[in-house]
């Protein structure tokens, strides 16, 4: 399969992540990308396509416009404000504080229009953001346009972010931009199989009401993991969208026996739903050494469940998101596609 990449991707390359009370330089980082690439060549997959520009009309089919233009100015306005550091949320329109007004001032924007303190602003990465929502949409159209599958190498990842939020180092969410474009390309039903190791709160949020394209996530419990607050198994959609969305939220050290198995239940949602496309967000954050991190799989696991993918049978896009345990981050993203290609 083609992989859609782009350099631009160094263009978010933030010093800083709030991480236990220090200033840590980001596990989200561009090396991510590089063990990525080096192990599809090594492997001889490395068959690279260019993202196209496909402007902003699907990003505000997804997005609030009042939050995309925020993204777009927001490191100039820090910058100009005369901070030393990388824009950081401080306060936030929290239970007590009212939510009802947007403020002017970058602070309160950015408590506005943020749902995490980890993910600093740093000059370029809105620029980077867009690169990454184009990668996506140009893997999308390799699929729409019959190839079996494509894999986005989107850098940053996409699926925390929210209809008008960013956070958990996400700040447009790019499976979900991918997944309405692959609808208005003639997916009559999308589903979305999100694998990393995070609830894809932004994905699920976006779509919770929609019977359009169906939303599944397996991920590390929110009683013990980010974001904390959403991917509980009783969200299940609203409205229209009830029974749309399916969640498998699993417990510390969970082993591959667990995990696979909530993938075969969220494979045989896929199925009863009828889904004419699926995109994967792939998180290899699952992995047992990744550092923040609390699930056991193994390398070979990610090649198992590539194979069990592939399964469904359906067109497929593999949309990158997290994974940070930066030697094996290539190995066992690559063995996933591989495992799906085998
Ligand atoms: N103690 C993605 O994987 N902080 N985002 C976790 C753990 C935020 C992860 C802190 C993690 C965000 C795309
Ligand atoms: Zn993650």
């Amino acid at each position: 399969m083609k992989t859609v990449f782009t350099e631009r991707h160094y263009l978010r390359n933030s010093k800083t992540e709030l991480y236990g009370g220090t200033l840590v330089r980001p596990f989200e980082c561009p090396e991510r990308i590089e063990f990525i690439t080096a192990e599809l060549d090594k492997r001889g997959l490395g068959d690279y396509v260019e993202p196209a520009d496909y402007g902003m009309d699907p990003v505000l089919a997804i997005h609030d416009a009042g939050f995309v233009d925020f993204l777009s100015k927001a490191w100039q306005l820090w910058a100009d404000s005369g901070y030393k550091g990388e824009a950081i949320p401080t306060v936030w329109p929290s239970r007590s504080l009212s939510v009802d007004r947007i403020p002017k001032q970058i602070d309160g924007l950015l408590g506005y229009y943020a749902l995490a303190g980890e993910t600093s602003i740093s000059e370029g990465s809105w620029e980077a953001a867009l690169a990454s929502k184009d990668v996506a949409l140009t893997a999308a159209d390799l699929v729409m346009n019959g190839d079996r599958a494509a894999f986005a190498l989107c850098r940053p990842p996409g699926h925390h972010a929210s209809t008008s939020q960013f956070g958990g180092y996400c700040f447009l969410n790019n499976a979900a931009i991918a997944a309405n474009h692959m609808r208005g390309k003639g997916a009559a039903k999308v589903a979305i199989l999100d694998v990393d190791f995070h609830h894809g709160n932004g994905t699920q949020e976006i779509f919770y009401n929609r019977d359009d394209v169906l939303f599944v996530s397996l991920h590390g419990d929110p009683v013990d993991a980010f974001p904390h607050f959403l991917g509980y198994a009783d969200e299940t959609g609203a409205g229209a969208g009830e029974g749309f969305t399916a969640n498998f939220p699993l417990p510390v050290a969970a082993p591959y026996e667990v995990w696979g198995a909530a993938l075969d239940e969220g494979l045989k949602r896929i199925a009863d739903f009828g889904a004419d496309a699926l995109v994967v967000s792939l998180g290899v954050d699952t992995f047992e050494k990744d550092p923040i991190s609390f699930f056991k799989l193994r390398s070979q696991d990610f090649t198992d469940y590539g194979g069990r993918i592939a399964g469904a049978n359906l067109p497929t896009l593999f949309v990158m998101e997290g994974g940070y345990a930066v030697e094996e981050i290539g190995i066992n993203t690559v063995n996933v596609l591989d495992g799906f290609e085998a």
